[in-house]
């Protein structure tokens, strides 16, 4: 198991749309515990493969406190079951230290691969609706500043711009 490198806002790469997995083999399931891994020591609740640099179409979750309730999801299709929308602070491990109200539908149905490649899907409600919805969308190149207005993704981009400037220097 390794700990994967995180690409942090504004790296172009997490513009990246990711590709269909082909076949989830023994490479996938390595790629999927090194998330796991990545995920707990930072420690955040969910990780899509585009924020370690893979463009491949797989995300893990785990709400549980315990991190004992990890959830894979390989080539997910979301459908949306509700016109009802839910607020919701989101955060991101790509934008570290920034938090924002999001609005998002309540209710998805989520159709997708397991770690043995089987199919199966789920209906996600609550703080996994907002996350599964979160992760889609990193896969699609798309980020929770994407939602808020020119004037704040502006601010937080310059703030963590001069964070790795500082960092780079360091
Ligand atoms: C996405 O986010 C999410 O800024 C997962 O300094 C977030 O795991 C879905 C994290 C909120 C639903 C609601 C963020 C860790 C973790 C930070 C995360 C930070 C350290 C974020
Ligand atoms: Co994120």
């Amino acid at each position: 198991m390794a700990i994967l490198n995180i690409l942090e806002f504004p790296d172009p790469r997490l513009r990246t749309i990711a590709k269909p997995v082909a076949v989830v083999d023994e490479r996938i399931r390595q790629l999927v515990d090194d998330m796991f891994e990545t995920m707990y020591a930072a420690p955040g609740i969910g990780l899509a493969a585009t924020q370690v640099n893979v463009h491949e179409r797989v995300i893990v979750i785990d709400l549980s406190e315990e991190h004992n309730e990890p959830l894979v999801f390989i080539n997910p299709e979301l459908e949306i079951l509700t016109e009802e929308l839910d607020e919701m602070q989101e955060g991101c491990l790509s934008v570290p230290g920034f938090y924002e109200t999001v609005t998002r539908p309540e209710r998805v149905r989520v159709k997708a691969l397991n770690r043995d490649g089987e199919a199966f899907e789920m209906i996600c409600e609550g703080l996994l609706a907002v996350c599964i919805q979160h992760e889609c969308d990193h896969l699609n190149g798309k980020l929770f500043v994407d939602y808020l207005s020119n004037l704040k993704r502006d601010r937080i981009r310059k703030k963590l711009e001069k964070l790795h400037r500082a960092q780079a220097n360091a």
